[in-house]
């Protein structure tokens, strides 16, 4: 039986977090068109014939602008640490820059076995691939490139990843999918939609906190109190609209991938408060369950 420790890498909006949830078969790791969406260490696993993987994602490599960005690129660098395998992604379709061969050639560098994977390959000509991977030959690690939206070349990934893993016992029981709780997830569908519905700095600058995550008592209905926590008072004012429309519309679409996730109906209640400049703070950043475990 081979199993292991794989970590995703990459510059942010590389294409990890979509990676790793069709690997695994379900959604473990929120995605959105954004940078800087994934903020924490994320385990999902996959387990196969003879295999099981245990994926980590990871926050995108990115100039930090704040203290909660320094915190999220320390989560990455010490994610590479004491890894099996590291899959370093770099986003295809926008060609390769400076930046993209440097890293390939510091991660190509590393003790770990490294596979460098292009991704994003459905949105692209095939002859721009080519030259990429071209370019990246000269780098003795195996190049493989993937769409995770068509689900092109995956079976190959998994084949080059079974192939690096040590032999080993599992990790994790076979039922368990990721190392996050219900709680956590119910978080992060929040922030997801938050991402999706608004722009610039203010879903950047939101962090959510699970107040109340309860099951009723005829088992049927879970009741979820959350805050939406952002920076400033006019982006709380967005955040909410005119007549509460914004709130409304956003914890309606979360609310609808919470039932879907827990398999239950939910009752949700969110509050939107302000604490200016959080994300500088290092205590409501580590309060925020941001950084060390
Ligand atoms: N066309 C296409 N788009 C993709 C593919 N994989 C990811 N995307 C899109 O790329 C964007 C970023 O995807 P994420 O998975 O959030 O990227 P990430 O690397 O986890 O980003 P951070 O967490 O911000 O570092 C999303 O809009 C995805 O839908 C793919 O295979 N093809
Ligand atoms: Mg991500």
């Amino acid at each position: 039986m081979k199993s292991g420790f794989i970590t995703v890498i990459g510059r942010a909006n590389a294409g990890k977090s979509t990676l790793i949830n069709v690997l695994v078969g379900e959604k473990v790791a929120i995605v959105s068109p954004k940078p800087q969406t994934t903020r924490d260490r994320i385990v999902g696993i996959k387990n196969g014939d003879g295999y099981q993987m245990a994926f980590v994602d990871t926050p995108g490599i990115y100039k930090a602008e704040n203290l909660l960005n320094s915190v999220m690129q320390k989560t990455t660098a010490d994610s590479v640490e004491d890894v099996d395998v590291l899959l370093f992604l770099i986003d295809a379709h926008e060609g390769l820059s400076n930046e993209d061969k440097l890293l390939a050639k510091k991660y190509a560098a590393l003790s770990v076995p490294t596979v460098i994977v292009l991704t994003k390959i459905d949105i692209m000509p095939e002859s721009l691939l080519l030259s990429e991977i071209k370019e990246l030959s000269d780098l003795s690690v195996p190049v493989v490139p993937v769409s995770a939206r068509k689900g092109k070349n995956l079976k190959e990934l998994i084949k080059v990843v079974e192939n690096l893993l040590p032999e080993g016992e599992p990790l994790f029981p076979e039922d368990v999918i990721s190392d996050r709780s219900e709680k956590f997830m119910i978080a992060e569908i929040m922030r997801e939609k938050i991402l999706l519905k608004f722009e610039k700095e203010i879903p950047h600058g939101v962090a959510v906190i699970v107040n109340e995550f309860k099951l009723r008592e005829d088992g049927k209905v879970y009741d979820i109190s959350l805050d939406i926590i952002c920076e400033k008072q006019n982006h709380k004012a967005i955040l909410i609209g005119k007549g509460g429309k914004a709130i409304k519309e956003v914890s309606s679409f979360a609310r609808e991938d919470m039932e879907k996730f827990l398999g239950k109906k939910v009752f949700l209640t969110t509050y939107v408060k302000v604490e200016s400049d959080w994300r500088n703070s290092a205590r409501l950043i580590k309060e925020h369950g941001y950084g060390e475990e």
